[in-house]
């Protein structure tokens, strides 16, 4: 028989729902019970295509929308290889922020249909558990205000938003909706065990490909 592979779970959700802060949490508790597990993030800012990125989204740099939404998308593929080994280890690897994210964040922009936003991204590892971490913008809102860049307004995060539920109609993805104004402590925990379900269900299943 095979060996056990990891799972592939994303993080996505509004501004300030804690994505970053409970996917560090998952990896950290996953580790300690002993489950190897990594921790990515989109944009990975740290590349050659991830700096160029965060030179857009800090205002240093215009790119034409098309542009720079194949080049969030090449910035996930170029972890590709790396996170297919890494799954194929047994390693479980959580995205903070994933296609969805780049699906949604350019079709808020307008002048986009959702299928041409999704194509560059149609083939990547399908996320065998997407967690949404819902909350309301006045919770939001409480958590602090926005930053100075691209997109941090709460105008185009609710386009986002209403994008976001779009693609939550996609039944052949496994969406849960997890409520983000509890505690860091609550929401972690009931995170934990999803996602622990998740490893187990998928464990001698192959790894999908999203969109496809
Ligand atoms: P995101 O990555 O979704 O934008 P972060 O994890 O960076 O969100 O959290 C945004 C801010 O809200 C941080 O200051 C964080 O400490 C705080 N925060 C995160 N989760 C919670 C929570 N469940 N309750 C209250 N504050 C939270
Ligand atoms: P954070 O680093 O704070 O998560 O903000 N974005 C992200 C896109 O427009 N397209 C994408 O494909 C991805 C992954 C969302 C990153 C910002 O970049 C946006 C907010
Ligand atoms: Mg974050």
């Amino acid at each position: 028989m095979a060996a056990r592979r990891g799972a592939l779970i994303a993080l996505e959700g509004v501004d300030r729902a804690g994505k970053s802060t409970q996917g560090r949490r998952l990896v950290e508790a996953l580790r300690e019970a002993g489950h190897p597990a990594d921790l990515l993030r989109f944009p990975d800012r740290t590349t050659e295509i991830g700096q160029l990125i965060n030179s857009y989204l800090g205002r240093e740099k215009n790119l034409e929308d098309h542009t720079i939404h194949l080049l969030f998308s090449a910035n996930r593929w170029e972890h590709v290889p790396m996170m297919k080994e890494k799954l194929q280890q047994g390693i479980t690897v959580v995205v903070d922020r994933y296609a969805f994210s780049g699906v949604a964040f350019t079709s808020a922009k307008g002048n986009f249909g959702l299928d041409w936003c999704k194509q560059p991204d149609v083939g990547l590892p399908k996320p065998d558990l997407i967690l949404f971490l819902q909350l309301n913008p006045k919770a939001a809102a409480e958590r602090g205000n926005f930053g100075q860049e691209r997109y941090e307004t709460s105008s185009f995060q609710e386009k986002v938003l209403q994008c976001f539920y779009c693609l939550m109609e996609d039944k052949s993805l496994n969406w849960k909706t997890v409520d983000a104004s509890k505690s860091i402590e609550d929401l972690h925990r009931e995170i934990k065990s999803i996602a622990k379900e998740t490893m187990q269900e998928v464990q001698n299943k192959p790894l999908g490909e999203l969109w496809k």
